[in-house]
């Protein structure tokens, strides 16, 4: 049986690196609640995202349900966000009693369609919640314009955008804050973990509160918060695969680009064009089977693969205002293009030592269901 090949792989320092990375913790016996590497990790990536201020997280989602609560938000106001997510993004809302408003994305690079968010505004809109998906970079501008003129928060679910810029900014300047996701599956992994950027000193403390129970001090609960801390194992493997996350960047485009010069123009197979002044980190390579000119659907692509032990992903599909947790609530025709991209979307496996062998043996199997 040939070897199983997953949609993603998680990066990892040398086993030694990691070791030495986490020794001295068998001599400070110090392995969770804000310690030195979790210090050290922070000030490393507010350099990196060259933002005030980092606030780390255990994972992504919880980063993300914090800085909606911080926010303030009106009781069941409603936030307007893209159905075209993993399930983290809707849920983060929901759990924060708001209400989401699906929009529909663009047919280019799959995030929200700026251009239909106002006609969603309504007395009761209070934010805004776009993902830059597979870490293509929303229309920013046309967001905050929007922002401004109805005074919205934006908050940004920028989970797969490590690293990514735009006209040389990082992307961790755009709306109030970005939650990023540093589980095992993204580009930059901490094993599990988060990290939001924002530039409100007045956020600093209230997210601690909310990540930390409120504690301020060994007497003093002054908060009403839970626990989402990242821990030392966590930040010590951040500090480890942040040296390397330039190398690892730049194997992803090359076998990005191995994947592009297999597939690019091929009738039915629709690919995510480069974006314009972004520099992209290669997260994810998302193909869009159009069944009438390809000559297979996606669902038999992803069979085809699957019989090779090949294992690519459907994200995002189903999208979230079909969740059967959300059954009745929304309506799925509002959104069509999300709903025909899910239903035609593959996300093939990518990472940064999957070798050109493989690439090519995916490639040969997609190309080989092509219409005759
Ligand atoms: N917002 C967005 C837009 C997101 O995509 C996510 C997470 C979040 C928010 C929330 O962030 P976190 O709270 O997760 O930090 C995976 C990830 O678990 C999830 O982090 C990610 N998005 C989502 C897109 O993908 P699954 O259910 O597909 O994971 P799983 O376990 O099937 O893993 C996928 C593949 O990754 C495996 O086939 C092999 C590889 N893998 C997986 C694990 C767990 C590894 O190589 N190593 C590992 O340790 O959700």
């Amino acid at each position: 049986m040939n070897e199983e090949i997953l949609v993603t792989r998680s990066s990892m320092p040398d086993f030694e690196e990691y070791c030495n990375e986490i020794k001295d913790m068998w001599d400070t016996h110090w392995l969770t609640n804000m310690g030195d590497k979790h210090k050290q990790l922070q000030e490393e990536l507010e350099k990196r995202f060259d933002v005030p201020h980092v606030t780390l997280y255990t994972n992504g989602h919880l980063a993300l349900e914090n800085i909606i609560a911080a926010m303030n938000l009106p009781k069941h106001g409603e936030v307007i966000t893209t159905p075209y997510t993993f399930a983290s993004t809707t849920h983060a809302i929901v759990r924060n009693g708001l209400n989401p408003v699906f929009c529909d994305i663009n047919d280019e690079d799959f995030t929200i369609d700026a251009d239909k968010i106002e006609r969603l505004i309504t007395d009761k809109t209070c934010a805004i919640v776009p993902v830059h998906v597979y870490g293509n970079v929303c229309d920013v501008e046309k967001i905050q314009k929007i922002a401004d003129k109805y005074g919205l928060k934006v908050i940004y679910d920028a989970a797969h955008a490590f690293g990514v810029t735009y006209n040389g900014e990082s992307v961790a300047h755009f709306g109030n804050a970005s939650m990023f996701s540093f589980h095992a599956t993204k580009v930059f992994n901490t094993i599990e973990g988060g990290a939001l950027c924002y530039s409100d000193d007045s956020l600093v403390q209230k997210l601690y509160d909310m990540k930390n129970f409120g504690i301020h001090g060994p007497e003093d609960v002054a908060y009403v918060g839970g626990n989402a801390k990242m821990n030392e194992f966590q930040a010590a493997m951040g500090i480890c695969n942040l040296r390397h996350i330039d190398d690892e960047i730049e194997k992803r485009r090359i076998v990005t680009e191995h994947y592009r010069s297999r597939l690019e123009n091929v009738s039915g197979i629709v690919l995510c064009k480069p974006q314009k002044d972004v520099k992209p980190n290669y997260g994810y390579f998302p193909v869009v089977f159009n069944e009438k000119l390809f000559g297979a659907t996606r669902n038999d692509v992803f069979m085809a693969l699957a019989d090779n032990n090949i294992n690519a992903r459907k994200y995002f599909y189903p999208i979230s205002n079909t969740f059967e947790c959300f059954h009745g609530r929304y309506d799925v025709s509002e959104t069509p293009v999300a709903l025909h991209v899910s239903k035609r979307v593959l996300t093939l496996p990518l990472y940064a030592d999957l070798s050109e062998e493989i690439v090519d043996k995916i490639c040969d199997i997609i190309l080989a269901l092509r219409k005759k």
